[in-house]
């Protein structure tokens, strides 16, 4: 099976933090990159800024008719799309889990699973038509460990996890690939501002760490779509060096 060239990628959430680092590292790489999220000025600034091409294309996660209406509302020339990057996505808050504002719950729930699939299944039946593909989704270490405050998001991400691995299942004898990268503590993003609504909050988080950083995560999704087709690496799981799984909690009051 040879690869077509040049390969057309969607990323999701591209309009900061690991998005917009895959984006401009695949558009300099020779993949044509549609860039999506809400925010149609920042699409535009990563796009004049790439050494490559990336088409802006305004897109929010949680509005499933345009979801739906993917791939035929991009442009002509843009509809055969070769990757998905599943990468938008968000936590908020840390609160105990009879504390959490449910609402904050539900979004998180729209965005990181039912966009996440929705979009998926709208590009899935293309990429499988053309026997050509690779899903790419961001997971986190938070899908596989547990810590407080961590409650819908971590659970939101072992969706992911298992989705995936389901796809994988889905897809034997198809030439259309699937994977999840799961990162643990990643600096030089907006997730912590989002996460926690505060700047100097968010500064704390990353404070005396040498965290993973957003071209990290660029560099792992070029690496697993540069292997040859053959090869589908179905979960990465990294971390800083500064960073390791923690012993399990015990209450001695
Ligand atoms: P950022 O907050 O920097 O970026 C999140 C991106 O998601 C933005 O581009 C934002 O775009 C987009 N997004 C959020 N909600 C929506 C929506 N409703 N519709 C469209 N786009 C949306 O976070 P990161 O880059 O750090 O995180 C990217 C992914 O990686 C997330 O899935 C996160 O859970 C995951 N992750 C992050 C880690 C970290 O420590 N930073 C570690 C492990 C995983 P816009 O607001 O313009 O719509
Ligand atoms: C982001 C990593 O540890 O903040 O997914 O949940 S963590």
């Amino acid at each position: 099976m040879t690869r077509k060239q040049p390969q057309t990628v969607l990323v999701t959430g591209a309009t900061a933090g690991f998005g917009h680092a895959i984006a401009l590292l695949l558009a300099q790489q020779g993949y044509r990159v549609i860039a999506t999220g809400r925010r149609q000025e920042r699409l535009e600034e990563l796009a004049a800024q790439a050494k490559g091409e990336i088409l802006p294309f305004k897109l929010d996660m949680t509005d499933a008719p345009a979801l739906a209406a993917l791939p035929q509302s991009l442009p002509a020339g843009w509809q055969e799309v070769d990757v998905l990057v599943n990468n938008a996505g968000l936590a908020l808050g840390l609160e105990k889990a009879w504390e959490t504002n449910l609402q904050d719950w539900q979004r998180m729930i729209a965005t990181n699973v039912t966009g996440m699939v929705e979009i998926t299944r709208a590009l899935l039946p293309g990429m499988v038509a053309r026997n050509w593909g690779h899903v790419v989704a961001l997971g986190s270490t938070a899908g596989t460990y547990p810590y407080p405050g961590s409650n819908v998001y971590g659970a939101s991400k072992a969706f992911v996890e298992q989705f995936m691995r389901n796809l994988r299942s889905d897809l034997l004898g198809k030439q259309v690939r699937a994977t999840t990268i799961a990162p643990g503590l990643c600096g030089g993003s907006e997730f912590s501002q989002v996460r926690l609504g505060d700047a100097t909050k968010a500064e704390d988080v990353y404070k005396g760490t040498h965290p993973l950083l957003p071209e990290d995560i660029a560099q792992t999704v070029a690496w697993v779509l540069s292997l040859p087709a053959h090869v589908n690496i179905n979960h990465v799981e990294m971390m800083p060096t500064c960073q390791a799984s923690a012993g399990l909690a015990v209450d001695r009051t």
